[in-house]
């Protein structure tokens, strides 16, 4: 049976847009380093049942009846997740990342409070302070960013002298388009001087904590930790929210202390911020995270890295210039401006005609509007699962160059076409355990 007959018996206009879809998925090539394919089984975890039904509540405390399957499926994903990232506390009802920040943030921030968190501009990301955002209504956003542009190197000696002159409740460590890691243990010791909880968000490189290729915040005395689940850590669509601390089901707020941090962010999540979880989600990140606790997942997450430390070299050797000068995390971002005269608007559409989907982006003391921007932003944990190693890294940033350098329709024809060889030679595995 197709997975799809039902629905294209039932509506060919979506049938059409969904097999679109995944035409383009298994032709090209994705390069967007937030972007990954998940196993079968999380896909069947999110057309599941489970879709269904209404949970308000935690395992055991629900509002609702008819919940032990519910409970059975949060607990398993609670577990799992604790143990991944060697947390206290999981709560994995948070629909997505910007959700996760900002329940986290009313767990501990009252009104007017300062929170200390990376430049946009350098590589944070738009929850972490954006205007845009109305959390910089409730907040007041501060930022620290890079020393070095060319390396990467954070000021960690101004970012303490920030912490001292702002004193801020929240030290926020996370990143979106940083390319290097970061001094968690650091920041911990930054935060716990002027006495603020530690929180990280790892969105991006949760995957590579997973499977042991980076350092987990939440060995060096962070506090708190968010994640999306379906970045690095090739889960479903959604988020969660780590900690460390004591869980306790209090009938009223408790006292805000660090030691109590897991039930003020249970108690934020829900009833605060959101309503009724979406349990085909939460059970699709169960399926997730036994998947990321395997041997193979550990492989994946070391391959990620090295395919894109071969892109970035290939990269570099052609000439561009790349923000903080490499990589050590999955992803890379070039100035294709100041480097070959192109802007990342038109790159990331020249790049696209060839089919090789990244994205434009600002880089720090960028001349140009974010929509229009000098870089582009690139990265390999799609193309890694889908068993795509160093060498065809090298060979695919070199198609990449060519493209942006002759910028024809035959060098892009031709790009096409081998860039459609190699995926349809990887198809995507159905399982990864
Ligand atoms: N949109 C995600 C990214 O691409 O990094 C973050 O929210």
């Amino acid at each position: 049976m197709n997975p799809y007959d039902h629905i294209k018996n039932e509506d060919q206009e979506v049938f059409s847009a969904i097999t679109g879809e995944e035409t383009r998925e298994a032709e090209g090539l994705e390069l967007i380093p937030s972007e990954n394919y998940v196993s079968l089984a999380v896909r069947e975890a999110m057309g599941s049942v489970f879709t269904n039904k209404y949970s308000e509540g935690y395992p055991g405390k629900r509002y609702y009846g008819g919940q032990e399957f519910t409970d059975q499926v949060e607990t398993l994903a609670i577990e799992r997740a604790k143990t991944l990232f060697r947390a206290d506390h999981a709560n994995v009802q948070p629909l997505g990342g910007a959700a996760a920040n900002i329940a986290a943030y009313f767990a501990w921030l009252t009104p007017g409070d300062t929170v200390l968190g990376m430049d946009l501009a350098h590589g944070g990301h738009l929850t972490h302070g954006s205007p845009v955002t109305y959390m910089t209504k409730l907040y007041n956003f501060v930022r620290y960013g890079m020393k070095d542009i060319d390396t990467g190197e954070i000021d960690y000696d101004e970012m303490l002298a920030t912490a001292k002159r702002e004193r801020p409740k929240i030290v926020l460590a996370g990143f979106s388009g940083y390319p290097r890691t970061l001094d968690w243990k650091k920041i911990a010791d930054i935060a716990k001087e002027v006495d603020a909880v530690a929180m990280a968000d790892v969105a991006h490189i949760a995957g590579l904590i997973a499977g042991g290729a980076l350092e987990n915040p939440l060995d060096h005395g962070f506090h708190v930790m968010t994640t999306t689940t379906h970045k690095t850590l090739r889960g479903p669509r959604g988020a969660m929210i780590l900690s460390k601390g004591t869980v306790s089901t209090p009938l009223k707020a408790p006292e805000k202390t660090i030691e109590n941090l897991p039930t003020l962010i249970d108690r934020s999540v829900f009833p605060g911020f959101q309503g009724g979880p979406h349990m085909h989600q939460i059970a699709a990140k169960a399926i997730a995270f036994k998947e990321a606790s395997t041997p193979a997942f550990k492989e994946y997450a070391h391959q990620v890295i090295k395919n894109a430390q071969a892109m970035a070299e290939v990269f570099t050797t052609g000439g561009v210039r790349l923000i903080t000068g490499g990589t050590d995390n999955h992803l890379i971002l070039a100035d294709v401006y100041g480097s070959l005269g192109i802007s990342g608007g038109e790159a990331e559409l020249l790049l696209d005609r060839a089919g090789m989907t990244l994205n434009k982006n600002s880089i720090a003391g960028d001349t140009r509007k974010p929509f229009d921007p000098s870089g582009i932003r690139f990265g390999t944990p799609a193309m890694t699962t889908r068993g795509l190693n160093e060498e065809d890294s090298r060979e695919i940033a070199t198609i990449m160059l060519e493209v942006l350098d002759k910028r024809d329709d035959e060098t892009v024809k031709n790009a096409k076409e081998r860039v459609r060889s190699i995926a349809l030679a990887h198809p995507v595995p159905e399982s990864f355990v």
